[in-house]
């Protein structure tokens, strides 16, 4: 009862795992050929399992809003970011309030885009690293402090994309939940001894072994929620650095370790996130956003 009430209010400081909880909703049953609940009993989730409608209503009720933070630094603007920004506009959060954080070293490129109505885009300045390791494991300090600064402000959500992709299907609010990882789409259906984790003791990205291997590309929850993934990941690399060390897959190591000790309530599976180059796949009943295909010559010269 109470929180039908706290609901209908719209009550702000409601707790989402209250205001939000569809997840008795979820039709576990009609996909029973793939793993769709971890053993700590956080859903996966797969086309088929949830009414994209209820979740709608259910946030825009409860007025969840959400903030994305997207990186295009360097070439990886030109190449990536207008196609990303489009297609969001197609398929991400449609119908909520949503505000892109592009970060980039050059403000003055970032393309024109429409924005629906309720959503509207924000540009902020970083500075240009010259090793691409850098580029990429730097975003952990500047999601953290853009959530500090503002973010937790204005929005309930944080969501972290990489920029190199394209929605090409919906990627709706049934994608929301208090701490969020993705099922990485070359890694699904492997054994544990495949991952990639990171094994040099000397890292603070290690781990023997684990759940899953979740892909850095997308992770998301709560602002308080990310702001603590953002900043243990951080305080990783850092440490890292200070006793001569990178993880082996840089920021998605430390990622990796930080799912491992703090367990996701909900994990997205690689329908949020595909790769087109692995083929075709019966598990795979829709694409969400697909990875852009990459030129390496171009993008990352001398690496
Ligand atoms: C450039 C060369 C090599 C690796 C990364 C970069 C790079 C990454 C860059 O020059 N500019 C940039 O903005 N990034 C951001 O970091 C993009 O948001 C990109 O999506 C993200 C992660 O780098 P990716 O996408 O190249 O990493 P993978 O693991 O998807 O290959
Ligand atoms: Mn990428």
């Amino acid at each position: 009862m109470m929180n039908t009430v706290w609901t209908l209010l719209g009550n702000p400081f409601a707790a989402a795992t209250q205001t939000f909880n569809l997840d008795h909703t979820l039709n576990f049953g009609s996909r029973m050929l793939v793993e769709n609940r971890t053993s700590w009993k956080a859903p996966i989730i797969w086309e088929g399992m949830f009414d994209p409608d209820m979740y709608d209503r259910r946030h825009l009720q409860g007025q969840s809003s959400v903030a994305l933070t997207v990186f295009a630094v360097g070439r990886y603007l030109d190449a990536y970011l207008k196609t990303f920004l489009t297609s969001a506009e197609q398929h991400f959060m449609l119908g909520l309030p949503v505000t892109y954080y592009v970060f980039t070293d050059l403000p003055e490129k970032v393309p024109n885009i429409t924005l629906a109505p309720r959503r509207s885009l924000k540009v902020m300045r970083v500075e240009k690293h010259s090793r691409w390791q850098d580029i990429s494991m730097m975003r952990m300090k500047t999601i953290s402090e853009a959530i500090q600064s503002e973010i937790r402000h204005g929005f309930r959500y944080v969501f972290c994309f990489d920029v190199d992709q394209e929605f090409v299907g919906r990627f709706g609010s049934e994608a929301l939940g208090d701490s969020v990882a993705l099922l990485h789409a070359h890694f699904y259906k492997l054994p544990k001894n495949r991952f990639t984790y990171d094994k040099n003791p000397k890292s603070e990205a290690f781990m023997e072994t684990g759940d899953f291997y979740y892909h850095a590309a997308i992770f998301g929850g709560l602002w308080g929620n990310v702001k603590r993934l953002a900043d243990a990941c951080h305080r990783g690399i850092a440490a890292d650095r200070l006793n001569g060390v990178e993880a082996l897959w840089h920021d998605e190591s430390h990622l990796n370790k930080y799912f491992w000790v703090h367990k996701p309530s909900r994990l997205l599976s690689p329908e949020y996130c595909w790769d087109r180059s692995i083929g075709d796949r019966s598990d795979i009943r829709v694409t969400r956003l697909v990875w852009a295909t990459k030129d390496y010559n171009n993008l990352r010269p001398g690496s």
